[in-house]
């Protein structure tokens, strides 16, 4: 496996590169032109700036998080074609400088969703937190506590861009009659409009689980679960038409067991997300630290399903709590320093030892 770590970019993430150049085994960042909208395409001068920064400090740009896909594709408008063009100039683009996976989501109108951003977990640090009863039909609330966050520290979230949350009711109104079969058929077109270039400049597209996996505010949810996924695989069955497994998204869902499609689906895993959940009786869940015991996800068995599978791809602590000092203004919420450090720290722990096993 490839240790990487996501970087939000120069003067939109408080953490340096230096930084991460000082968390061991980090070999890649994952990174993103994060002032594009969705449909806009990432030109070579922007691209190559970025690989000249992590050039610098020796690490490789392989992975892209996220080039986000515009709406008029997933509801399935006539001017999807021109946003797809755009997007595979993209695809293009990004090859020319050794991009080798692309992450996604597919998600109708919000990329992941929580109730509270910083809610203590009760060590003193704070995490991601969902509590089911808040997240019912009120989107507008939800994406006003977000927004409002976002305005006050003066930050955006991928997925949560101000100019697209401007229009909510109007979106909300483009998608109706976009149900669960009708999405995944716009899913279907983009993928296979996709494939020709894929293959011709070997990047992969990688699908990120949708978060939390099932439907919100009256909108489909696709890759929820391990039948969705062999779906997915097999409506579009190209070794560059991949997944991000995120074993934080999936099991945010108990019933999801992610070592288990670990093992089916490894050689379509091009990029794997690491990130630990604790489920609460009510349906609430809390993100939690990397190591098992703290949460539900069973990240022992899924970091040795990796190991068993020979998985080479490219993994990356997911979301982390907020540690010593870390607080709103302070810290993107879910992407601090120390918390995905530490979970570094431990897969690799883990993943050394699995190694040194198996060459006894
Ligand atoms: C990420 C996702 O922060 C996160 O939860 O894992 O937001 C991910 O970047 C997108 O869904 C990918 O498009
Ligand atoms: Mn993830």
């Amino acid at each position: 496996m490839q240790m990487t770590f996501r970087w939000y970019g120069e003067g939109n993430d408080k953490i340096s590169l230096q930084d991460i150049k000082q968390i061991p085994g980090v070999t890649g960042i994952v990174w993103a032109l994060h002032d594009k909208m969705p449909g806009e395409i990432w030109s070579e001068e922007e691209i190559a700036k970025v690989k000249a920064q992590c050039d610098e400090y020796g690490f490789n740009i392989d992975v892209v998080e996220s080039v986000n896909v515009h709406d008029d594709i997933k509801i399935g408008l006539p001017s999807r074609d021109k946003y797809i063009e755009n997007y595979i100039q993209t695809i293009r683009n990004l090859a020319k400088f050794g991009v080798k996976v692309i992450c996604y989501n597919f998600m109708p109108i919000f990329d992941w969703t929580r109730s509270d951003l910083f809610h203590p977990v009760g060590d003193g640090s704070t995490a991601l937190f969902y509590e089911k009863g808040m997240i019912q039909d009120d989107y507008n609330a939800m994406a006003n506590y977000i927004l409002e966050f976002t305005e006050k520290y003066n930050m955006s979230f991928p997925g949560w861009e101000p100019e697209r949350m401007a229009k909510l009711d109007e979106l909300f109104k483009a998608y109706e009659g976009v149900d669960h079969e009708k999405l995944w058929a716009n899913l279907k077109y983009f993928l296979e409009k996709l494939m020709p270039v894929c293959e011709e400049t070997g990047i992969k597209m990688a699908i990120h689980m949708d978060d939390p996996p099932w439907d919100i505010f009256g909108l489909p949810r696709l890759l929820i679960d391990e039948p969705s996924i062999d779906r997915f695989l097999k409506m579009v069955d190209n070794p560059h038409n991949c997944l991000t497994l995120c074993s934080g998204s999936l099991n945010a869902n108990p019933e999801n067991n992610v070592a288990s499609i670990v093992r089916k689906h490894c050689d379509r895993i091009a990029f794997a997300h690491v990130r630990n959940v604790k489920h609460f009786p009510n349906g609430d869940f809390s993100e939690a630290s990397h190591r098992d015991c703290d949460g539900d996800t069973g990240i022992l068995d899924i970091l040795r399903a990796y190991h068993d599978c020979g998985f080479d791809g490219y993994i990356r602590p997911d979301h982390g709590r907020h540690l010593w000092g870390e607080k709103a203004g302070t810290v993107r919420p879910g992407y601090g320093l120390y918390d995905r450090a530490l979970g570094i720290m431990y897969m690799l722990g883990v993943w050394d030892t699995l190694e040194k096993e198996g060459k006894k």
